[in-house]
């Protein structure tokens, strides 16, 4: 009896396993790649192990120089196939391969791809092998190119093009009959709701089935819609008859759904829509997948902005690249997921997701996490007028509507950003009128195809702040939202100037919803001033600008959304400056660690208690003391906090209480010499935040007993504080020389010539260094440095950059405004050096040792035995003489 018992719940389960014996398998093969760049007649040596997500550019973007590898790569492996996959339909499936990859398997090509985000899949059954018992080898290889190409979009951008298999890759094995493979990548399923309400909802599901057997086959097509909890809430079925060879489509549908609950950004109520296909009168499954399911309903508004749901929602994010400190594109799920978080934890409730789709991994968090999304295509910036060009851009669009379609995160298709950015050919000539039409052209069959896809969602294009361009263009009528990123207050002059631009958007196209796709400023989290200004990429250049934009914003209910440029810092190749070859207008590093930018947002956005005490991060600072009696210094430090007032102390000592304003209150902080212990506490009590500063009071008595002499690092041309996390040194502005203390004689801060040039100093990439902003600045036609330092050996080291190159250089395109060539201002300069009347360099010259554009140091030994101090004399041979930065360490 008992054994029958086992007998008969072991049937069960056989029959129970059965059924999953039949449907599809679904596997990452991202392990034990061969790699290798170039072609691949080179010997087997060259291959490299890598496993995926992979790209060749994760290293030559982190070095120094300019420029990475954009060309040919080939990537290889052994595939271990079950015997039974012989009867099965094999599919291999890429998450994104940059940009153009061809697929091979076992030497035969199996498909190309275009475009380097989006998802595309191939079918190889027909090209594998297989024995009749057990794993028999295949080859899958696969050629990945990146350069550039005229007729694929991106043709350009504020980022770098990495290349490679830099997301997942499957197999993926169906049963004979399955739902629709071959449908650019997507699930092949398309669930939407035309209708929905707070009482009732219509569902509709769209998709097909291919029979790929030699006989008819009677099926069933059940879709069950689960519910949080997962609980069956509602199921559709139908039968469908497909002859062998047939694809067959369906459409299921449901009219008036009751019971249902809503998907907001603070309860993001996540349906599952599970599809199956079994066969008439049996139970075996032979094919089942599932897709995500959100009833929410929402409007744009252009007087009132943004509606979810019938409730107005401010809505408040940021952009996101896909890339991280020292990876490149290739990151795991885990640290795509992890950016929907903190944007959660910023209290932000929109995502653009720019400027390109993004792994699958973002937008199932956003679903999960009550976060709005926009996703666009690469078209921006300019575009080919080719017909390929247009092709694949229209496909790329196409590609990124049917993969993503069925998130109720999502409620933004956009694409051309910023298209007219730098318009080709001369300003009025028939040639760019041509090009222009051209432009209008592509963004309606952009436009048209993207609503015939997707008749229940918006459409977008982010423009830059060229208002009548556009407009003259269409790019204003054409898409059902338009977006600006604007840039006022940074690229150019005054940050009010950002609301007149919104009102005259308002007042010029009434019947035109409004959303800041960007705006931003560079915040270089080791610079720092006390009197910011505009370019110089201080922490706190970058909150008055935030601050400012924020409150103009939210001042304005015809404004429907905020989006942050960027959420964290992002590679862009290109750029130089302080951070080179890393866009800094992400309010989270390029690590993801919080700058004020973040903190702002939080105390402004989050409604449950907060506070932090700002630039925390700059854990050792300097400063001078107030008097020879008054032994400290006195120091802004910045409270980020959501309550209306707050207490600072330090080491425990009562600073203020002060009240906060836009979520700050700013407090002037009395440090001492040494540790000192910040705690700031919240009105009633209950929540503190705490940062440890490192203080070193300087004297400006050189000579000074309480504070001995011990080192000083100065940036010449400089007003700013930057701290130097490598060594834990903190580099000081300049100042000039009054005796019994330091400075500089002689010269004027090193500026552009062209008055519109946005910069602080240099905006070149200084080569040989990581200290650029000591390099980018510098002090022109310096006649002498002198300290008067007390008796003793000191070590002196003078830092030099030629910040003129007399080659000439494209203007970053971003830089609006900076279209003079700096190579017009290269002069000759050669000059002599001497310390306390020495000569240390001879006939030094941006000919020879000062290379243009790199970093050149010296340090050199100076003894004092009779109170003569320290004197730097620049003797100028030809042009000025300059000086970017010095360091003065006293050795004993
Ligand atoms: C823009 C672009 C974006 C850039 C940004 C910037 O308008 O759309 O790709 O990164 O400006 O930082 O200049
Ligand atoms: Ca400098």
């Amino acid at each position: 009896m008992r054994v029958n018992l086992i007998y008969y719940l072991l049937i069960n389960f056989f029959l129970a396993s059965g059924l999953q014996a039949q449907e599809r398998t679904s596997k990452s093969i991202n392990s034990n790649w061969l790699f290798q760049k170039g072609d691949t007649t080179k010997a087997e040596a060259a291959w490299s192990r890598v496993s995926l997500p992979h790209t060749w550019n994760s290293l030559d973007v982190a070095d120094d120089e300019p420029g990475y590898y954009r060309g040919d790569a080939w990537y290889k492996k052994t595939l271990h196939l079950p015997a039974d996959w012989k009867e099965k339909e094999v599919y291999v499936y890429f998450e994104g391969a940059a940009q153009v990859a061809e697929v091979f398997i076992n030497g035969r090509p199996v498909g190309k791809h275009t475009g380097s985000y989006t998802f595309f899949s191939f079918p190889i059954s027909q090209y594998l092998k297989f024995s009749n018992s057990g794993n028999t080898e295949n080859q899958i290889l696969v050629k990945v190119n990146n350069s550039h190409n005229e007729g694929i979009p991106p043709l350009s951008g504020d980022y770098t093009f990495f290349g490679g298999v830099y997301r997942d890759v499957y197999l993926r094995a169906f049963d004979k009959v399955h739902f629709e493979a071959d449908n650019h990548a997507s699930s092949g399923i398309f669930i939407t709701t035309p209708q929905v309400s707070d009482h009732t909802a219509e569902l509709n599901i769209k998709g097909a089935f291919v029979n790929k057997s030699t006989a008819t086959k009677n099926v069933w097509i059940s879709h069950q819609i689960f519910d949080a909890e997962g609980k069956l809430f509602k199921e559709l079925k139908g039968s469908f008859k497909a002859g062998a060879g047939q694809k067959i489509s369906f459409r299921q549908g449901l009219k008036a759904i009751k019971g249902h609950r809503l998907w907001s950004i603070e309860n993001p109520y996540l349906y599952r829509v599970v599809s199956t296909i079994t066969e008439a009168g049996k139970t075996d499954i032979l094919d089942q997948t599932s897709n995500p399911l959100g009833f929410r309903y929402f409007k744009f508004d252009p007087a009132k902005g943004f509606f979810l749901n019938g409730k107005h929602v401010k809505l408040v994010g940021a952009s996101r690249h896909q890339d991280f400190k020292g990876m490149g594109n290739a990151l795991p799920d885990a640290m795509h997921v992890r950016d929907v978080e903190l944007l959660k934890n910023m209290g932000g409730n929109f995502l653009r997701i720019a400027h390109y789709p993004q792994d699958p991994a973002v937008l199932e968090a956003c679903d999960r996490l009550g976060i709005l999304a926009a996703v666009e295509t690469p078209s921006g910036n300019h575009i080919t007028e080719t017909q390929d060009y247009a092709t694949n851009a229209l496909n790329i669009q196409r590609e990124m509507i049917r993969q993503n379609f069925n998130h109720p995160s999502l409620i933004i298709w956009a694409y051309m950003n910023e298209v007219l950015l730098r318009p080709p050919y001369e300003k009025g000539s028939e040639q760019q009128e041509a090009y222009f039409k051209k432009v209008t052209r592509l963004a309606q069959q952009l436009e048209d195809l993207t609503r015939k896809e997707d008749p229940y969602r918006y459409t977008m294009i982010p423009n830059h702040g060229a208002f009548d361009l556009y407009h003259k263009v269409q790019l204003t009528t054409i898409p059902m939202l338009v977006g600006w990123n604007l840039y006022l207050g940074w690229y150019s002059r005054t940050l009010d100037g950002f609301g007149d631009f919104l009102d005259k958007h308002h007042r010029e196209l009434p019947n035109k919803p409004l959303l800041v796709t960007e705006y931003g400023a560079d915040a270089d989290s080791r610079l720092h001033s006390f009197t910011p200004v505009r370019f110089d990429k201080t922490v706190e250049y970058a909150n008055i600008y935030h601050q400012s934009y924020l409150r103009q914003m939210m001042d304005r209910p015809f404004v429907a959304a905020a989006m942050i440029w960027n959420l964290a810092e992002f590679s862009s190749e290109q750029r130089g400056e302080s951070t080179p070859h890393v866009n800094a207008k992400g309010i989270l590093t390029h690590d993801r660690k919080p700058k004020d930018g973040y903190r702002f947002y939080q105390a402004n956005l989050l409604t449950s208690p907060y506070i932090q005490i700002g630039s925390k991060e700059w854990t050792t600072r300097t400063g001078f003391i107030e008097s020879e009696n008054n032994l400290f210094c006195n120091q802004p430090v910045l409270v980020f906090s959501n309550q209306k007032d707050v207490t600072l102390e330090i080491n425990g000592k009562p600073v203020a209480t002060l009240p906060t304003e836009q979520g700050i209150a700013r407090f002037i902080v009395p440090f001492t010499n040494g540790l000192n212990r910040l705690t700031a506490t919240t009105n009633n009590g209950e929540i503190t935040d705490q940062a440890d500063i490192n203080f070193k009071l300087l004297s400006h008595n050189l000579k000074s007993k309480e504070f001995p002499f011990n080192e000083l690092n100065v940036s010449l041309g400089d007003k700013r504080f930057f701290f130097d996390e490598s060594t834990a040194q903190v580099w000081i502005p300049e100042q000039e020389y009054t005796p019994g203390s330091w400075g500089y004689k002689g010269g004027k801060i090193f500026s552009m010539n062209n008055t519109t040039r946005h910069s602080y100093g240099s905006d070149k990439n200084i080569l040989g260094t990581d200290l650029d902003p000591v390099y980018a600045t510098q002090r022109t036609g310096i006649e002498q440095f002198k300290l008067d330092v007390p008796n003793g050996d000191y070590e002196v080291t003078l830092h030099f950059a030629e910040l003129i190159s007399a080659v000439r250089k494209e203007a970053l395109a971003y830089n609006l405004g900076n279209d003079k060539d700096s190579a017009d201002d290269f002069v000759e300069r050669i000059f002599d050096v001497f310390i306390n009347g020495k000569k240390i360099l001879s006939d030094f010259s941006n000919t020879e040792e000062l290379r243009p554009e790199y970093a050149v140091s010296s340090k050199f030994n100076v003894i004092i035995n009779n109170n003569e101090g320290i004197t730097i004399d620049f003797n100028a041979i030809k042009s000025e003489a300059i000086l970017n930065g010095i360091q003065i360490r006293k050795k004993m």
